[in-house]
Order: C-alpha cells, then sequence, then structure tokens
C-alpha cells in the first residue's frame, strides 16, 4: 500500500511492533491504521503535496499512525513538543504554515483558540481515521517530510527541514552502526519532537521490526520495574536521565537497585547523546551496572553525525568517529580543515543524513553551509582518533537535560516583564543537568525580584524547562566597549 520507496514500517505482520500502556500491537494493526489515517489526510486529493500536519500528543499509536500517515500520504510532518507555552505554539504553527492540528481529545480545550487565529484545522486521529483506503501518491526521495524545530542563536527556534531521503540515511546509518535487528526491545521516554526520540529510536525500531515500549513521559518506578524484569535489552537516554536513575538507586532498597542494575547489566546496549556525558557518569555507570555507555554526538540538523563503535574502544568522554555515511572534518576559522590531532576546530558535517533548509528561512540556510558543509557550531578535537567535544562558539546556546535552548528567545520573554530593567541568561555547569538555565538581572529602579515570583510569572509564557532555575540580582550587566553585554565575564562572577 505505501509508495514510499521503503519501509519506514517492518513488514513483520504479527510481531510486537508498539506496546502502549496494557496494549501492544503487531506490525500489520500499525499497518492498517497508517494507511487509515493516510487515507483520511486525503479525502478526495491525491498527494498533501507537501502540506504541513502538525500534531500535539505523546508517544503513542496515534503518535506514529499520524506522522507515517503524514508521510505516506505526501505531507510534511510537523511534531509539537507537547509541553510548549501557547506563545511558542502559536510560533512553531505560523511559522510552518500548518493548516490542520491533530491532536489527543484532552489538549483540543487549550489548542482551539490558537488554531481559531491561525485558520488551522483542529482535528483528533479519530476525526480523520476511514474505513476505506484511498491509493496513496509515488513520492520521491527529495520530498520534504519533516519539521523540526530548533533553537539557535536567533531569538525564534527555526523550523529543520528533512527529506525522505534525509531521515532514510540518518535511520539506516543507526541500524548498522549499532547492530539494530527485530530481537530488539527498546523503551522510549523522550520526548517525540526531537530526533533522539523520533530517529534513533523510534523510526529505527520500526524500521528494523524492533518492539518499542511508549511511555507518555519519564516514569522512573515504572520504567525501573520493566528494567529490573529483563524486558529491554537497548536503552538509549540523554545523561541527565542516567544521573536521575542513580539519584533514584539512593531512595530505593538496596535489593531492588541491585536488580534494576542487573537489569541494564543484562542488556546488549546502552546510549548516552543529545549533551556531553560526564567521565563520571561513565564510570559510575559502569561500575553499576557493567555498561560501558556508547557516547554519540547528533543534532536536528543532521541526525547523528559521529558515534563511539558498537566493537571496540567506547571511550569515555569523547564521542567516536564519524558515523558510516556521513563526513566529518574539524575547521579552523579561516574555513580552513585542520589536519593534525589535538587542534580545536569546528565539526562540519555533510553527508544525505544533513537536512535540507531552514523552512522559510534562505538566509538561515545560506549561513549554516560552507563549501557544501553544514557547519554545526560545535567545536571539537581529534585525539587518537576520537572526537571529543570541547564546546560551543556560542555562549547563546544553553543544553539542559538534553534540551537545547536560547538564550536570547528567554531574555525576549523576560524582558517583557514590567520589572525587568535588562536580562543576561546563561548555562551554568550542573551536575543534573548538564547546564542549568541561570538569569542575570537588573530591576528598573524601586522595583525588586525574588525567584519565586519569576518563576510563577515565566509559568505559560515558555516551556517549563527554559524557565530559570536560578536568579542572579545584578545592578547593571558587564558590557564590553560595544555595549554588548560580555556573558563570559557573568559566568567568572559565579
Ligand atoms: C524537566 N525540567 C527541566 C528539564 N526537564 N529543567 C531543565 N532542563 C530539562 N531538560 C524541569 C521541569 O520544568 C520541572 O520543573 C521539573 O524539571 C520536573 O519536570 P519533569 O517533566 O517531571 O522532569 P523529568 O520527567 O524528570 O524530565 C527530565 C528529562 C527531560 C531529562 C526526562 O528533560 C527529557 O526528556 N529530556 C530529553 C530531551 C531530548 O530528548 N533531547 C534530545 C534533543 S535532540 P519544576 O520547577 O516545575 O518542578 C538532540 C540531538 C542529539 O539533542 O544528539 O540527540
Ligand atoms: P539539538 O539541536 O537539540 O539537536 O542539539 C544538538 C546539540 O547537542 C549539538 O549541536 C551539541 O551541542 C549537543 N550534543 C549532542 N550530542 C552531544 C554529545 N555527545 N556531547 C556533547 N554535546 C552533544
Amino acid at each position: 500500500m505505501s509508495e514510499i520507496p521503503f519501509p519506514y514500517l517492518h513488514n513483520h505482520s504479527e510481531r510486537i511492533a508498539l506496546v502502549e500502556g496494557e496494549n501492544t500491537y503487531t506490525y500489520s494493526e500499525v499497518n492498517a491504521r497508517i494507511n487509515r489515517f493516510a487515507s483520511g489526510l486525503l479525502a478526495d486529493k491525491d498527494d498533501l503535496q507537501e502540506e504541513r500536519i502538525a500534531f500535539f500528543m505523546p508517544a503513542s499509536l496515534d503518535y506514529v499512525a499520524t506522522m507515517q500517515g503524514v508521510w505516506r500520504a505526501g505531507g510534511i510532518a510537523v511534531p509539537l513538543n507537547v509541553a510548549s507555552a501557547v506563545s511558542e505554539l502559536d510560533h512553531y504553527l505560523s511559522c510552518a504554515s500548518v493548516t490542520r492540528l491533530v491532536a489527543n481529545p484532552e489538549y483540543q480545550e487549550s489548542l482551539k483558540n490558537v488554531c481559531a487565529s491561525l485558520n488551522i484545522e483542529l482535528v483528533s486521529v479519530d476525526d480523520v481515521l476511514v474505513d476505506e483506503l484511498v491509493p496513496l501518491p509515488e513520492l520521491s526521495l527529495d520530498r520534504r517530510a519533516m519539521m523540526l524545530f530548533t533553537s539557535g542563536t536567533t531569538n525564534k527556534p527555526k523550523g529543520v527541514v528533512s527529506t525522505h531521503k534525509t531521515i532514510r540515511a540518518q535511520i539506516t546509518t543507526l541500524i548498522d552502526a549499532w547492530e539494530w535487528s527485530e530481537d530488539d526491545v527498546i523503551p522510549l521516554f523522550l520526548p517525540l519532537h526531537h530526533v533522539h526520540g523520533i530517529i534513533n529510536i523510534l523510526s529505527c525500531g520500526l524500521w528494523a521490526g524492533a518492539t518499542v515500549h511508549l511511555f507518555a513521559k519519564f516514569d522512573v518506578p515504572t520504567l525501573s520495574s520493566q528494567i529490573a524484569a529483563g524486558t529491554y535489552n537497548v536503552f538509549m537516554a540523554v545523561p541527565t536521565i542516567y544521573v536521575k536513575l542513580i539519584q533514584y538507586f539512593d531512595t530505593i532498597d538496596p535489593a531492588e537497585v541491585r536488580q534494576i542494575c542487573d537489569g541494564f547489566k543484562a542488556m546488549r546496549l546502552n546510549i548516552s547523546g543529545s549533551a556531553a556525558c560526564p567521565v563520571k557518569l561513565f564510570n559510575q555507570w559502569q561500575d553499576l551496572t557493567g555498561q560501558v555507555l556508547l557516547e554519540r554526538y547528533g543534532m536536528t540538523e543532521i541526525g547523528m553525525g559521529i558515534s563511539n563503535p558498537y566493537h571496540g574502544e567506547r571511550r569515555a568522554g569523547a564521542v567516536g568517529q564519524a558515523l558510516p555515511g556521513v563526513e566529518c572534518k574539524l575547521f579552523d576559522e579561516y574555513d580552513s580543515p585542520i589536519t593534525e590531532e589535538a587542534v580545536a576546530g569546528e565539526i562540519r558535517i555533510k553527508g544525505e543524513n544533513v537536512f535540507l533548509e531552514y523552512w522559510n528561512n534562505a538566509t538561515a540556510t545560506k549561513e549554516s553551509f560552507r563549501d557544501g558543509w553544514f557547519c554545526t557550531g560545535d567545536v571539537a578535537v581529534l585525539e587518537d582518533h576520537y572526537y571529543r567535544i570541547m564546546g560551543r562558539s556560542s555562549v547563546d546556546i544553553i543544553k539542559t537535560g538534553g534540551y537545547k535552548l536560547s538564550a536570547l528567545e528567554i531574555e525576549g520573554v523576560l524582558l517583557t516583564h514590567d520589572d525587568i530593567a535588562e536580562v543576561a541568561v546563561i548555562g551554568v555547569a550542573d551536575d543534573t543537568w548538564g547546564e542549568a538555565v541561570t538569569a542575570f538581572i537588573a530591576v528598573k529602579a524601586g522595583t525588586t525580584l525574588e525567584y519565586e515570583a519569576l518563576k510563577e510569572w515565566c509559568d505559560g509564557k515558555m516551556s517549563s524547562y527554559k524557565i530559570p532555575k536560578s536568579l542572579v540580582l545584578i545592578d547593571a550587566l558587564p558590557r564590553n566597549a560595544m555595549g554588548k553585554v560580555t556573558k563570559p565575564a557573568l559566568k567568572e562572577m559565579l
């Protein structure tokens, strides 16, 4: 039935593809639901012709039916963050010129006004599903397929557009490198508006014919009991999740900790990525579970680029080598490739895994490429054949618990507070979050600001994980001769 020239969904009819709570769904059941959804989306059209269909739902059978249904019908899938504030949604929906938003009934009340104001049709999966299937369009590999929003050095997130060719490359390189197979069983508790959850776990799993256990959120006790029961053989997470698991171990009975650690020990693979895995955490995890974490490096625009080997040495504090099909080089500030080891440079990437464009933003797209290389903004060195990430070229990007945030976006919201005269946001090293969002604020004369009041004020104006973890009141921000805030000076102040 699918006219996409490759299988986003394995054709293992009777094997279990998805587990959602008490329910299990076979590959043929998932496939049938995707076709019913794609047919309903098409209605009397032959092809959605890259119509942007957004969806707002947690990990579920319906999430998969929606995403793959949009693909099969020829649309562009725009998965949204279910933790977004309404003002953020407004930006995503208008930036992508979304025409239809698919949301579970329980979310519809909160979405109805934004949809009405943008003239977007708000529907549920049940509204779309039909029993009578229609022919699906034939799609070329170059067809745009997905748009994910990413924060950067501008104050509004940009829409990163991938084609089917991009997504295929991002999936297949990981299936080869990490030896995915139909015997794999993996939990998925990461948010489904980023490549880590969408590509590395969900799409690789379904392509390989594996079983993916869906969790609406990171629920430590439930997940831990499944791990102790030996349900999974592969585990992928951001470093913060390994930290939180270790913190959880401190709160439970040692015998239970042993069972959970034995569950991890029996797995074939534990992966860490989306942010730097501290060497201390790498060692702690190995001591507790015997697992040598495989750390890899990726980005929304490229999927995964660099990975420690599945076989061979997995080096603590390093991300390994370029994945198959991915070209990676370091460049200096004059755009010359760095050929010696131990010299830091910007990571640049080439390959079919690289995105097509930032949606409706030719300038940003052009600026992010040099001579065909995508410029990541991340700085690394090559040491004895392993890349080691040294940091980022911009202080305005913060990674907290695996989420990439724009300091400028947060500053923009804070500046709308009546009592704030000036503000600078930075990421401060933090054992749990990697970096913790910290706001330096100068208040207007005659006013004052308490942290709790600021946090409450932020609620609903930004996703909760963007809300500063701490507030430093300051008389005036340090600035250079050009009047620009010197953020490194703020870091030094702490
Ligand atoms: C939650 N909180 C965070 C946060 N997540 N604060 C800072 N940073 C985060 N990442 C805050 C909430 O606002 C809340 O604050 C409190 O923590 C509890 O919220 P929660 O939702 O119950 O937390 P929890 O479920 O424990 O979430 C932590 C987490 C989550 C680590 C599971 O952040 C997460 O799923 N992160 C992964 C993000 C991801 O997938 N990134 C991949 C991007 S792709 P309060 O004050 O209200 O209590 C990419 C490319 C690549 O990077 O290489 O993969
Ligand atoms: P995102 O745009 O959300 O996809 O985040 C991508 C960014 O996450 C990269 O540009 C890096 O800064 C960071 N990142 C991903 N993996 C790693 C890693 N293993 N070590 C350090 N940083 C990482």
